[in-house]
């Protein structure tokens, strides 16, 4: 039975693995001992074997409002019945001005344009590309340059992993990166900044690396600086206080757009619709993905400051202004999904349940810091994390462990390196929270 009540379809053969190839995921030691799910309710998971598994991920940081919230479902369902599909390009269907037209009311001031991707990874190449098509529609081809960071992650196209910094998702494909660009250094620093809560109060200067790589290059030459408000994928990295503020200003002074990849930092994590409203720094372009429809149908995009659209929207009105699009850009199913998804987290209050709970899973999480290994812990919204000491020739072995650790005692979380990252939905409850780091300590005991 799920929590529903109704039964799950039992399977009728086990489960064939050979044919999937998973994606970041070491296959052939998942295959020996594969974690299955099969069905999914606000912040569980069912297993193949009938267990039940607390989400400590919002799925992968996109299930914001929990599993299956029935009015997202609703949403769904009503919109296949009316509308499976319309082409993107030349045709258009309601839900998608419908979700653009509420998505502009909810970004920061300036930026009212959206343009619909499928993921986040196609969300910032979709972003890049705008910035690079903008300054040549300004007659200013000359800024070629994308300014990324250290551990930043953009997604796994080729300009994501051309402007991201982790080398694992770059070393493989180095003959195939974009041209022209360069990186900031990362802000992470334990020895200035383990354990501090919330924003770290050391850094903020480092946001003057980018001055002089545009000394170094020359502002004519760059397009775009694109960052993560806060790291997600390289386990909750916190910025400094007063590094995003200094970007802004070194972006404007010299003419460089500023992109906010909030493909995890949107929809609540932080306790606002935007990492931009929370932080107070507006940037140019906001690419966006995950919890808009909280995960229930693929969907991403670009959310762009007038300026920008406006420059494109010269020249012969029967000529295509932009050469871009995905065939299931602003897909009606997803769309739908994002309008409902929207309205949940406005007539529920999530954001400012988000908000109140961030006290609560920063005191829980920072409880874990004299536990054995424990080199740092952060937190930032509905976003925590605790590093590990490596052991010695076994990198990310021992946060491994911990991990299923966890999920062989009911309770789903990430890791990434020595790492262990969550970030649970928006509707926890404060005791979910304290099963969550309850089972997050008793795995840091177990794993020596
Ligand atoms: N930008 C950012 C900031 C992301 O976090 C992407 C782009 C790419 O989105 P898609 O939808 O193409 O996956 C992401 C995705 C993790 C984890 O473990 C994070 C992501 C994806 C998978 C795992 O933290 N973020
Ligand atoms: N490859 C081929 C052969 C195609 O025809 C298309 C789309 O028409 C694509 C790739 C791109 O697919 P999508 O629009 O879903 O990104």
């Amino acid at each position: 039975m799920n929590t529903l009540g109704s039964p799950l379809p039992l399977p009728s053969a086990p489960l064939a693995l050979e044919s999937l190839w998973m994606p970041f995921t070491h296959n052939r030691l998942f295959k020996k001992n594969p974690r299955i799910v099969v069905a999914g309710e606000g912040m569980h998971y069912t297993t193949q074997d009938g267990r039940q598994i607390l989400d400590g991920l919002s799925g992968l940081w996109c299930c914001n409002a929990g599993h299956r919230h029935p009015l997202i479902v609703e949403a769904v369902k009503q919109q296949l019945d009316q509308l499976d599909y319309a082409p993107p390009f030349q045709t258009q269907h309601d839900r998608a001005f419908e979700l653009a037209t509420a998505l502009a009311k909810i970004a920061p001031d300036g930026l009212d344009h959206v343009f619909f991707t499928n993921s986040g990874s196609e969300a910032v190449d979709t972003a890049l590309k705008i910035a690079l098509a903008y300054h040549r529609a300004r007659g200013d081809a000359s800024r070629f340059r994308l300014i990324g960071r250290a551990r930043g992650y953009h997604g796994v196209g080729f300009g994501g992993i051309s402007v991201g910094g982790m080398v694992a998702n770059r070393k493989a494909f180095a003959s195939a990166m974009l041209p022209g660009v360069d990186h900031l250094p990362h802000t992470h620093d334990l020895s200035q900044m383990a354990f501090s809560r919330g924003m770290p109060t050391w850094g903020g200067h480092l946001a003057e690396e980018l001055e002089k790589l545009v000394q170094l290059h020359d502002a004519s030459t760059i397009a775009a600086v694109i960052v993560e408000p806060m790291q997600g994928s390289a386990g909750v990295i916190v910025p400094p206080l007063g590094y995003l503020e200094r970007l802004r200003e070194i972006c404007t002074r010299h003419g460089i757009l500023l992109i906010f990849d909030e493909v995890i930092t949107g929809f609540g994590r932080l306790g606002n619709f935007f990492a931009a409203e929370r932080f107070g720094v507006t940037p140019d372009i906001i690419t966006f993905a995950k919890g808009v429809n909280s995960g229930m149908v693929p969907l991403g995009g670009a959310i762009v400051r007038r300026e920008i659209h406006e420059a494109f929207m010269t020249g012969p009105e029967h000529l295509v202004e932009f050469f871009h699009g995905y065939t299931y850009s602003g897909h009606p199913l997803a769309c739908a999904a994002g309008l409902a998804a929207l309205k949940v987290y406005a007539d529920e209050g999530l954001l400012a349940r988000a908000r109140a709970l961030e006290p609560v899973l920063e005191d829980l999480i920072h409880s874990l810091r004299d536990e054995p290994n424990v080199i740092d812990v952060r937190n930032l919204g509905l976003a925590a994390a605790v590093e590990l000491a490596p052991r010695a020739g076994e990198v990310s072995k021992r946060a491994m462990e911990i991990f299923h650790y966890c999920f062989d005692h009911g309770a789903m979380v990430r890791y990434v390196g020595d790492i262990i990252a969550i970030g649970p939905a928006l509707i926890a409850t404060e005791s979910e929270l304290e099963q969550i780091v309850a089972l997050i300590r008793a795995g840091i005991r177990r794993v020596a």
